[in-house]
């Protein structure tokens, strides 16, 4: 699978950055977004496969492109016989997010990205658009730190695993009101604080590296958005641990609806039976195969933002492989048509 899809997807994350990042402090999050599920779509759409969106832009009624259920991809098209034969069919199951941290984007801030994860049929976590508690940290620190566990109780096997004080550990948290007790308690216990106001994808993600400065990231963020952070930490060898928010009492705003009990009728109907379950990155994206792949929209731990020059563009991205065992970044030179000026630096 990633020596097929391998550079494809690289290019179907450039070229939703890209897109984005035309829009990039334009203060127009909806457009900025817009512009990225489209390219997105329109890349996926060239590619020889077979695909189908398990996290996208939400449910088929109300996003007109990369809804859930949707099926992308040259095998998928009316005249597909022509060109695919069944026998040797790619069936995957993508996640995508065609711009994480849309606000990040409109207003020019560090770490929106265009993400997506791949695996094979079946093989990612089908998250409702609810919240999720999410837990990540180190490679060192995978299975010994653990969402059940206070921040406090954490922080103290995290700095073991990572052989530092309490107070040598950054912890990201996205500034939100329900984090405050949070950051109280992390702050409490010795460690220093990173908010950031949005793109806990990037934050989680920056934890599975050495060298960026991040030692955790604690708090509740998007559910589909954690899948998508889950395969790259499982590539990674990280840790990630999410569990489902389903109780408006804990989160008031944005995803999840008014009524618990109406929330958990709902996960009963998407087949999840224990709505408390805690996951980790191997349940979240436990295919065979899983690819993780993010192009920078605006500059961040990871990568590098788009840069524009002379109709030309450059871009970084980040594809993770769980296959051949790399992570790979893949700085790219987009050539104008005419003139060909193809800046170096
Ligand atoms: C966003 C976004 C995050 O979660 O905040 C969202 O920035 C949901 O939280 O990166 P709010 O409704 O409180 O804004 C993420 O999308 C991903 O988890």
């Amino acid at each position: 699978m990633e020596s097929t899809l391998g550079l494809e997807i690289i290019e179907v994350v450039e070229q939703a950055a890209i897109a984005s990042a035309r829009w990039m402090g334009k203060g127009d999050k909806d457009t900025a977004d817009e512009v990225a599920v489209e390219a997105m779509r329109e890349r996926m759409n060239k590619i020889h496969m077979r695909g189908r969106i398990v996290i996208g832009e939400g449910e088929r009624d109300d996003a007109p492109m990369l809804y859930i259920g949707e099926e992308v991809g040259i095998c998928t098209q009316p005249d597909a016989a022509d060109f695919c034969n069944p026998e040797e069919l790619l069936e995957i199951d993508i996640a995508v997010d065609p711009c994480e941290g849309t606000n990040l984007c409109a207003y020019g801030q560090p770490g929106s990205m265009a993400v997506l994860a791949i695996a094979e049929k079946g093989g990612l976590f089908h998250a409702p658009d609810f919240y999720m508690k999410k837990l990540a940290a180190p490679p060192a620190a995978k299975g010994k730190v653990d969402i059940r566990k206070s921040a406090t109780e954490n922080l103290k096997i995290l700095a073991e695993c990572l052989d530092r004080a309490i107070d040598e550990l950054v912890v990201i948290v996205m500034k939100r009101e329900r984090h405050n007790d949070l950051i109280k308690e992390i702050r409490d216990a010795g460690a220093r604080v990173r908010l950031i106001s949005d793109g806990d994808v990037s934050a989680a993600i920056s934890c599975g590296f050495s060298g960026t400065n991040t030692h955790a990231l604690m708090g509740i963020g998007a559910a589909p958005e954690g899948v998508i952070s889950a395969a790259a930490m499982r590539c990674l060898g990280a840790h990630f641990q999410g569990q489902l928010i389903y109780d408006p009492a804990v989160v008031k705003t944005g995803l999840i609806g008014e009524s618990k009990e109406a929330n958990l009728a709902r996960l009963t109907e998407m087949g999840i039976t224990d709505p408390d379950k805690i996951y980790d990155a191997n349940e979240l994206a436990s295919g065979e195969t899983v690819l993780f792949a993010g192009c920078g929209i605006t500059p961040g731990d990871l990568m590098e933002g788009v840069r524009f020059f002379h109709q030309g563009a450059r871009t970084q991205s980040l594809v993770i492989s769980s296959q051949s065992q790399t992570a790979r970044f893949v700085d790219t030179i987009h050539m104008p048509k005419e003139p060909k000026v193809i800046q170096l630096r």
